[in-house]
């Protein structure tokens, strides 16, 4: 059973995450339909894509699908992590990306909707990256994807408190491009989309490419990469990271000892 909705109207395809029972928990299964979907809409040629949760969903996607989160020694954020390869495509398909947002966005998710090439947001809906929180340690794609997107003293401060915040914060960091009342989200959405639509393709595609290429050209040594893979390493394979996935499951505050 397709964990999304797809559809496909003046060319612009439209993937609506919908697994409410887990809060659009972005598991192997469900990025793997919305993989799927992309593909299939831009083999029928849609010039847009819009990512989005069901009307009036309370939460957007609760991020990555802790139960997916090895605590055997594993890295947690591989490159052929589901979660990593949604974010690539949705950084390398030819065509502009929407993220349409409503409700609460965790995580993983967070990361899912800054990688989109347009972020619309609905007044009350809210933005939580929350790797400190459960005490996960994050991927050097992914801090470098949110160090493009945000400033850096405002990636630290969400990075570091791992709390919530309004989507009117984050249109003001520049987080996200517009801020609509709920009531005009899909409208809002469709004309931008439908503007989008109506220019050159191979212009746009053009453009997105070199804007990606131009900058993700970050130097990063092999003497720092691997520096930074051995402290993240030490974090899953600690005890604080264990901790941080059982508390999840026990629903209670983790309790951190530095080791
Ligand atoms: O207890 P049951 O079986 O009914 O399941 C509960 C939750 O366990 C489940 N659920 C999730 N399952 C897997 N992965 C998740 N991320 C996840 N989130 C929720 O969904 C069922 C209903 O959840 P419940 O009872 O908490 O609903 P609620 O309405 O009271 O609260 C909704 C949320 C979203 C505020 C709450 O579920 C929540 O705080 N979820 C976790 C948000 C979060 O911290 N996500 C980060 C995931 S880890 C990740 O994305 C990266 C690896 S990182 O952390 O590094 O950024």
């Amino acid at each position: 059973m397709a964990l999304i909705q797809k559809n496909l109207v003046d060319r612009v395809g439209t993937i609506t995450l919908d697994n409410r029972k887990s809060h659009n928990a972005l598991s192997g299964e469900l990025i793997g339909d919305v993989l799927r979907a992309m593909d299939e809409l831009l083999k029928d040629e849609a010039r847009v894509l819009v990512l989005r949760a069901p009307a009036g969903a309370k939460v957007w996607s609760a991020g990555h699908d802790v139960k997916e989160l090895p605590t055997d020694g594993r890295d947690p954020l591989t490159y052929n992590d589901p979660l990593r390869q949604v974010i690539r495509t949705i950084q390398e398909v030819p065509v502009p990306v929407i993220a349409m947002v409503e409700g609460s966005v965790w995580g993983g998710a967070c990361e899912v909707v800054l990688c989109c090439d347009i972020i619309v947001a609905a007044e009350g809906s809210s933005f939580a990256m929350t790797p400190a929180k459960l005490g996960v340690p994050y991927d050097i794609a992914g801090v470098l994807n949110f160090m493009q997107r945000i400033d850096l003293p405002i990636a630290k401060e969400l990075l570091f408190t791992a709390q919530p915040i309004s989507a009117e914060r984050a249109l003001d960091v520049g987080f996200v491009n517009h801020v609509v009342p709920i009531a005009e989200l899909e409208t809002a959405t469709a004309e931008l989309a439908a503007q989008i639509g109506r220019n050159s393709p191979l212009a746009i595609a053009l453009l997105k490419e070199q804007l990606r290429v131009l900058s993700t050209a970050t130097p990063l040594t092999p003497e720092g990469f691997e520096r930074i893979q051995s402290l993240r390493r030490k974090i899953y394979d600690s005890a604080d990271y264990r901790e941080g996935l059982r508390s999840f499951f026990e629903k209670r505050p983790p309790v951190f000892q530095g080791k």
